[in-house]
């Protein structure tokens, strides 16, 4: 089926939740890499539109916001660089008796989305080219999803799109440094870079709501970044 255009979609949604989102992996495509690590920070459009300023003047992250972070057993090598980047590796995960993505994950995360003010739009940073597809692999893998129309954001065409700007990185480090004129804290592990993410988010908060509103995509349109293979399929 061939998705509809952003510009043919319905009515803007007026989202009521935001779930920013970073999952830490054994590697990049076209290495199908697996999760090793998968947070979510849920915040409601209220503390969005009117974040608290430090001293400085910097949005503050909101008092109030859910979040869950799950450590998973990958089930598969790491790729040095991404070992070395997270600091976490098949050793460590084992040693601490972490499970590998199974239907406890997707309760956790089902849970954690049902306890959210819909509708829900989930945000990740080129959550396009990277978390979305490769969460939806690994859902597969379990036989299971998220429901298709919930909507999904990423920030990097988003704030591209806003900026208009040639030349410019849009790693999400550089974001934050251009922003707030300091490294980010926590970079490649999931909370994170979440936070990061949500502090990026908040400095064009008003902006992004409304670019989400018109341009959010849904989950059923995301493609799998790749198939599981059968001897991977985990129905349990
Ligand atoms: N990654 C990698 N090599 C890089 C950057 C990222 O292997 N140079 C992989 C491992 C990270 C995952 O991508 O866990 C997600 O990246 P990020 O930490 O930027 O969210
Ligand atoms: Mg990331
Ligand atoms: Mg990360």
């Amino acid at each position: 089926m061939i998705a509809a255009p952003a510009s043919a979609m319905a009515s803007p949604q007026e989202f009521q939740t935001f779930v920013f989102l970073d999952v830490e992996t054994t590697g990049l495509p076209p290495a199908q890499p697996c999760i090793a690590e998968l947070c979510l920070f849920a915040v409601n459009r209220h503390s969005l539109q009117c974040p608290a300023l430090d001293l400085s003047q910097f949005p503050q992250p909101p008092r109030i916001l859910d979040k869950l972070t799950l450590c998973i057993d990958p089930e598969k090598p790491f790729a040095p660089k991404a070992e070395e980047i997270t600091g976490l590796s098949n050793q460590t995960l084992e040693e601490n008796c972490k499970p590998h993505f199974n239907s406890a994950v997707v309760e956790a995360m089902r849970a954690f989305l049902d306890r959210q003010a819909g509708p829900i739009c989930l945000v990740a940073h080129n959550g396009l080219g990277f978390d979305f597809p490769l969460l939806r692999t690994e859902l597969w893998r379990v036989d299971a999803d998220l429901p298709p129309d919930t909507s999904c954001l990423d920030t990097l065409p988003a704030l591209k799109d806003l900026d208009q700007a040639a030349n410019k990185s849009y790693r999400l480090g550089e974001v934050f440094r251009r922003f707030y004129g300091q490294d980010p804290v926590g970079a490649h592990s999931a909370e994170g870079d979440v936070l990061t993410l949500l502090l990026v988010f908040l400095a064009k908060a008003p902006s992004l709501m409304e670019w989400a509103a018109v341009n959010a995509r849904s989950w059923g349109e995301i493609k799998p970044m790749y198939p599981p293979s059968p001897l991977s399929r985990r129905n349990w």
